[in-house]
């Protein structure tokens, strides 16, 4: 069986990128592969293209000392990781045509005896197409032991780590290996142990990628379940958050916090990929996802109930990320709650405060009421806050300033 020396990863994002790092820093000679010629170039001075933790450092060490090299063209390698998007379809359905292009350029460089990981976020089933779709488009290989051809070894591997601590989950984080063979499950293993200190649990393909999908969902469904609370606490006039800290006292319940809604790439997306796959019998999965994103129009409802008889409110909206302490704005129910407001109010001023960054999105930088301003400038004459986003600079500004104003505070930090 041939020794893995030469690895090449597929995207250089979050993902690929910080791996291609930690395997280069242990020992093996990476390539990174990426369609976006600005980002080959950067990594090649060892530079890194967006903000991670201690990422910078692993890069630019690696690059320094020959262990890591981009480019835009898949070379042969003994091992190749897949670390591409999966983002969804109009309908919900995954969209594996980032996949498909990473087989169509790994296939040409197949000899026999590799082995391929998928580590992107998949609906069950996607390593089985990938793999499938390698030996159609090679032939000669194939992933069935008993066939006689040299053979290719495929196996799916789901990345954990959380944004912000991607370069010590790495190490730390028990990983989840699905083969579509045993033999395909123990290579992986062998090769994630270059650098993961933690357990290392072997399992067939789909078992992995559904694991994944269901540490999301399992975190979804319970804010749904804390959404659903906020909003019948709020009928009955009691504090949400003072009776979730109640009931959490409760040795086996452990209810998450309530919010504007659900954010980010991965939980506002993966548990689609459940629903999809048994569209019958996802209801809880389904529900929790319909929960989660019809609680922005809930809060925007909120907005326009305090705004009642105002001819031009001025709205302070606090926050824009899809949590705390980050800058990262994909699927944020801030930004899409703040777009709302901004069409639906063409009356109102809404003065954005969003301390990690430095201009308004796309979606709404064209908004004539909608202007991105200091957290000073923003309090000031605000008629109504509306706090979206629990970011520290936040929990500590002194609330004499929230004084005669409506506050509408979604994440209860001014309790
Ligand atoms: N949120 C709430 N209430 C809570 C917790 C979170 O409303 O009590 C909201 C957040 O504000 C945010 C969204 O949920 O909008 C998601 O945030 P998160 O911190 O729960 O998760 P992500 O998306 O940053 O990272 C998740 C992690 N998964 C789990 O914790 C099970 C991470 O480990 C995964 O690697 C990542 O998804 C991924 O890439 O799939």
């Amino acid at each position: 069986m041939k020794e893995i020396k030469d690895v090449a990863v597929i995207g250089l994002g979050y993902i690929g990128l910080p791996t291609a790092a930690v395997l280069a820093a242990n020992g093996l000679n990476v390539i990174g592969v990426d369609v976006k010629e600005a980002n080959v170039a950067a990594i090649n001075r060892g530079e890194v293209p967006f903000v991670e933790p201690d990422l910078g450092v692993q890069v630019a060490g690696a690059v320094s000392q020959g262990m890591l090299k981009a480019t835009t063209d898949t070379p042969p390698a003994d091992a190749y990781i897949v670390a591409v998007p999966t983002p969804f379809n109009a309908d919900r359905t995954a969209d594996l045509s980032y996949i498909d292009a990473a087989a169509r350029g790994i296939a040409p460089q197949l000899v026999g005896d590799e082995l391929i990981i998928l580590e992107s976020t998949s609906p069950p089933g996607a390593t089985k197409h990938l793999g499938e779709y390698l030996v159609e488009l090679r032939p000669d290989l194939s992933l069935d032991p008993e066939s006689g051809l040299p053979l290719i070894h495929v196996a799916h591997c789901p990345e954990r780590v959380l944004p912000g601590r991607v370069m010590i989950e790495l190490v730390t984080n028990d990983r989840i290996i699905g083969g579509l063979t045993a033999v395909a499950a123990e290579r992986a293993r062998d090769l994630y142990s270059a650098f993961c200190k933690g357990g290392m649990h072997l399992t067939d393909a789909t078992t992995a990628e559904m694991a994944k999908l269901v540490e999301n969902s399992y975190r979804d469904v319970n804010i749904a379940f804390a959404n659903e609370l906020s909003v019948i606490s709020d009928r009955l006039g009691i504090d949400v958050w003072e009776l979730i800290e109640l009931a959490n006292h409760h040795p086996r319940v452990n209810i998450l916090q309530p919010g504007p809604g659900v954010g980010g790439h991965c939980i506002a997306v993966d548990p689609w990929f459940i629903v999809s796959s048994a569209p019958e019998d996802a209801k809880l999965i389904r529900q929790a996802r319909e929960t989660n994103d019809a609680k922005p129009r809930w809060v925007l409802d909120r907005v326009e109930q305090l705004s009642t008889g105002k001819k031009s409110p001025k709205i302070a909206a606090l926050g824009l990320a899809f949590k705390a302490n980050i800058d990262d704005l994909r699927e944020s129910p801030a930004v899409s709650i703040v777009a709302d407001l901004g069409a639906r109010m063409p009356g109102a001023t809404i003065a954005v405060v969003e301390p990690h960054v430095e201009e308004l999105p796309r979606s709404l930088a064209g908004r004539g009421n909608v202007n991105l301003v200091s957290v000073e400038e923003g309090l000031t004459d605000a008629d109504i806050v509306l706090l979206l986003v629990d970011h520290d600079a936040f929990k500590t500004l002194d609330r004499a300033v929230l004084e005669g104003k409506e506050v509408i505070d979604t994440r209860g930090i001014w309790r």
